[in-house]
């Protein structure tokens, strides 16, 4: 079985495939994903049983009701069953910035192998996560990075420049390059939202193509999908010449996209952003969303699964230039800042949007 490999071009016709195989396998593991959840610290079981001397690792995503989290944790789930190691889910249920840290020192108690962390805060993961290594844990970050004094590599989905610049060019030609347009974010403190919109605001200030979009607002629905929708509705009440949103989080496209569906602006406000396809079909379908962009999430915890265990059996460090095979997806290598690049982000539009599931 072949999958989407990172050199692939992105959206090219034999990618798409590639991606749904991988997406269709990894949700065939995906049945325990959230069920093993522990949504108190306490509960979680499993990991680092003294009983099982198999690899432990650990997931601990950004939240747990996040259908996101569930494709990323259906590959997690696949890669660990590869390796043969022991697969555990814990995480809060919301992304704040402190929500993390008793699960990692319960995971420490536990002695864990392995700990995959999306972290909600570079640094307020910081304290315990190094107690996490002192007991002997390797960490990955996947998803959102820590501080990279605190883990061993990050897992990156795509180059984070080009996550921003895809949809600065989507949200660019779809309000025909001028005009008001805002941010809908996750939570402020997310790492990856903040890199990438970092990027989308410098892509702007810098390009002269984008000389006359106006980046009026950044507003964060904390991927909640209540708080994304009322921002989505306070942003364009309080911007009646908004022309575009970018929402770079799968929770507050889909919010957004709900909201302007039954509103007036349905097909005058532009929407981009980053989302799950199955969650975004209808609303490419009833004209509300013309393109978005996604990667293929299942890859990500798969890779991060794999890297788990290179650390864990020496095969890595998380020095640049170290590689280690990642199962059906092949030799991945560590790069600059110990970050691995999985692969190309995707575009979906009408065209498309029916080759995926997921
Ligand atoms: C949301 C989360 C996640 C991000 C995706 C695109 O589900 O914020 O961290 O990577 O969107």
């Amino acid at each position: 079985m072949k999958f989407l490999r990172p050199t692939e071009a992105r959206g090219s016709a034999h990618s798409v495939r590639r991606l749904v195989s991988f997406a269709a396998i990894a949700a065939t593991f995906a049945l325990v994903a959230t069920g093993c959840a522990a949504e108190t610290p306490g509960d979680s079981g499993g990991g680092g049983d003294a009983a099982d001397d198999s690899l432990s690792i650990a997931f601990l995503p950004k939240q747990l009701n996040n259908p996101y989290t569930d494709v990323v944790l259906s590959g997690g789930e696949m890669g660990t069953e590869e390796i043969g190691g022991t697969y555990e889910v814990v995480g809060p249920l919301e992304a704040s910035a402190s929500s993390q840290v008793s699960f990692i020192n319960t995971l420490t108690q536990q002695g864990a192998d392995v700990i995959v962390i999306a972290a909600n805060d570079p640094d307020a993961v910081g304290p315990a996560l190094q107690e996490a290594r002192d007991g002997g844990a390797k960490i990955v970050a996947f998803d959102s990075d820590t501080n990279p004094d605190y883990r061993d590599v990050f897992i990156s989905q795509v180059v984070s420049k080009d996550v921003a610049l895809i949809q600065v060019e989507q949200i660019a030609e779809q309000i025909g390059g001028s005009g008001e347009i805002a941010i809908l974010s996750a939570t402020a403190n997310a790492t990856n939202q903040n890199e990438w919109i970092s990027f989308i605001e410098e892509e702007l200030a810098s390009n002269p193509e984008y000389a006359d979009i106006d980046l009026v607002a950044k507003v964060y629905g904390d991927d909640d999908d209540a708080k994304s929708f009322q921002e989505a509705q306070g942003l364009v009440s309080a911007y009646p010449n908004l022309k575009g949103i970018i929402s770079p989080t799968t929770v507050g496209i889909a919010a957004t996209a709900r909201y302007l569906s039954t509103s007036e602006y349905k097909g005058q406000i532009a929407l981009v952003g980053l989302g799950l396809p199955n969650e975004m079909r209808e609303f490419v379908k009833d004209g509300t969303v013309q393109e978005f962009a996604l990667w293929d999430p299942a890859q990500l915890g798969y890779v991060a699964a794999y890297a788990g265990q290179a650390l864990a059996d020496g095969t890595i460090t998380g020095a640049v230039g170290d590689t280690f095979e990642a199962g059906d997806l092949g030799e991945k290598e560590v790069g600059e800042g110990g970050i691995v690049i999985v692969g190309p982000p995707t575009e979906f539009n009408a065209d498309n949007i029916d080759d995926y599931d997921f």
